[in-house]
């Protein structure tokens, strides 16, 4: 490995043009595409690095902007089980990024020496896109880095975030956990969820027609292929499948954030059963317009609920003795708290935003469901809740009835449709379906376990929004100066109150959330906390 091509390739083909520093944060870097493209040849760097440190195992790299708009695109790296980049290695991520074409070389050699790589050993890069139209050019940066450094790259072209995290465990895992190919993918999900629903499509207030707002994303196209292998047994309709622009008045953070339908929808009767993702498929809401013409949303918080109550449920019946729990953070809505508390039973932990913090929560459970509000999660199992529930699906010893082991074996086909590896918006789906169809429910009956508080989210520029310093899970301010004491003063005034802020970590503004008992009170409660902010 020759180095020097390394500063040659970026002078070359990717030049650095932009000056202000930019930050790897939660959702990695992102911003608007034509500032990437050496940002993405220097990641592309970067994770081969991590590929050689981890002693070749295969790391992801994932182009997308997710739920953004159109002109942005974004990349993130994957850890080997999946997890999102190690936080040591966000900061390496950081610096090789804002570092001059002139000093990358140096730079380079430098992670290599600190990090202790063998730069002559084996590396295996996963590169997917989303469907932007920039994606491809910015792939072929990432792809470029990994060749410089001469390591190897494998990309998947156009595929959901959740389906590059499912091919970089399976990679690792030796083809344990799924084939790492999409039809792998497609048939590990599909083969499970058919075992689950049976012959009879159709139960109860359950009716098989689910219409799909692919948010003109890539969740779209896979949703279609997903049908080729459905054979009818879910009866969904696409829409929203790439004619307009992604995310434009569509997708699961437009009808979260918006509390309304998407675009691009025909007429359909009330009550019928609607779902979003984002652009990128790995968030997930439902929806519905009743009767009255009114607009009803089910969101992250309603579908961990629903997966909470569905898996308590299977694990009683099997009498395996494992822990559950469910996480959520500072944006689930009150109602679902202790609905989850009080009536569910189930433990609640809260962590600051950002998946990788929800998931290590969720790991300290046995079984652990976690959820933003805005509908990106999924379910964990241990490996002593894989063993005890597979013992007894087995019946090993003898001492279970039919019923438990019937449970037992449903738990597992479950734990197959589940994508473990990170929140998946169309596994999700299948999930929301199959207990939807076990309980024979409609949307009416899954709204009915709670009635949400009424909430709003608002979105606040400011000279500098790192001005605001958080704890205690993004639900107090430490700065600036007395503003938590005011914010304490105004929710004080309102029956339910609650609120907080606190600096996006994707988006140059501060977010503003607050809830009450009534629509009034917290849409006052979010003008009065926005203005002691502003
Ligand atoms: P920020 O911009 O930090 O609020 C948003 C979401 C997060 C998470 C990240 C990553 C909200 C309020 N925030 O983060 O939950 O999904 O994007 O995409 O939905
Ligand atoms: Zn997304």
């Amino acid at each position: 490995v020759n180095l020097r091509a390394v500063y040659a390739f970026a002078r070359e083909m990717y030049p650095k043009n932009v000056t202000t520093d930019i930050q790897y944060g939660t959702a990695g870097f992102r911003t608007r595409n034509d500032k990437l493209y050496y940002v993405m040849y220097r990641m592309g760097l970067l994770a081969t690095l991590r590929s050689r440190a981890k002693d070749g195992q295969t790391i992801g790299v994932m182009i997308t902007a997710s739920h953004n708009p159109e002109p942005d695109n974004g990349v993130k790296l994957v850890d080997p089980m999946g997890e999102m980049l190690d936080q040591s290695w966000e900061k390496l991520a950081t610096n090789l990024v804002n570092v001059s074409d002139m000093e990358l070389q140096d730079e380079i050699a430098r992670i290599i020496e600190n990090e202790k790589i063998d730069i002559g050993s084996a590396s295996c890069v996963f590169v997917g896109m989303d469907n932007r139209y920039h994606s491809p050019g910015l792939l072929k940066a990432v792809e470029d880095g990994v060749l410089t450094l001469k390591g190897r790259v494998k990309s998947f072209g156009i595929v959901t975030t959740p389906m590059l995290h499912y091919f970089v465990v399976c990679a690792n895992t030796n083809n344990a956990y799924g084939v790492a190919t999409e039809e792998g993918y497609y048939d590990k999900l599909t083969t499970s969820f058919k075992r689950l629903r049976g012959t009879e499509f159709e139960r109860g207030n359950y009716k098989n027609k689910l219409i799909f707002d692919g948010a003109n994303g890539v969740g779209a196209r896979k949703m279609l292929r997903f049908l080729k292998t459905m054979d009818n047994s879910l009866g969904i309709e696409v829409f929203n499948k790439g004619e307009g622009k992604i995310n434009h008045e569509c997708g699961a953070d437009y009808v979260k954030v918006q509390q309304g339908c998407p675009i691009g929808l025909p007429e359909i009767e009330p009550n019928t059963r609607c779902c979003s993702v984002d652009g990128d498929a790995d968030r997930l809401v439902y929806f519905f317009t009743d009767a009255n013409n009114q607009f009803n949303l089910l969101d992250g918080d309603r579908i961990a609920t629903l997966i909470a109550g569905y898996l308590m449920d299977l694990i009683e019946k099997c009498g395996v003795d494992v822990t559950i729990g469910l996480v959520q953070t500072a944006y689930a809505n009150g109602a679902s708290t202790e609905y989850i508390q009080n009536v569910l039973k189930v433990p609640v932990a809260t962590t600051s935003t950002g998946v990788k913090h929800l998931h290590h929560k969720a790991t300290e459970f046995d079984v652990g469901i976690y959820f933003e509000a805005n509908g990106h999660g999924t379910v964990v199992f241990s490996n002593k809740a894989r063993k005890s529930i597979h013992a007894a699906s087995k019946n090993v010893g003898n001492d279970l009835n039919e019923e438990q082991v019937a449970a037992a074996r449903k738990l597992l086909l479950t734990i197959d449709l589940i994508n473990e590896t990170v929140g998946d918006a169309i596994s999700d789906m299948l999930l929301v379906e199959t207990i939807l169809h076990t309980n024979g429910w409609d949307v009416k009956d899954w709204l009915a376990a709670y009635t949400d508080l009424p909430n709003v989210q608002q979105k606040l520029m400011v000279a500098d929004r790192n001005v605001i310093r958080v704890t205690d899970a993004d639900r107090k301010c430490v700065t600036p100066d007395g503003l938590q004491k005011e914010i304490d003063l105004l929710v004080a005034k309102y029956p339910k109150g609650r609120s907080f802020v606190r600096p996006s970590g994707t988006e140059d503004v501060v977010r503003i959330y607050a809830e009450a008992a009534t629509r009034e009170d917290t849409d006052r409660l979010a003008s009065e906390v926005s203005l002691i902010t502003y």
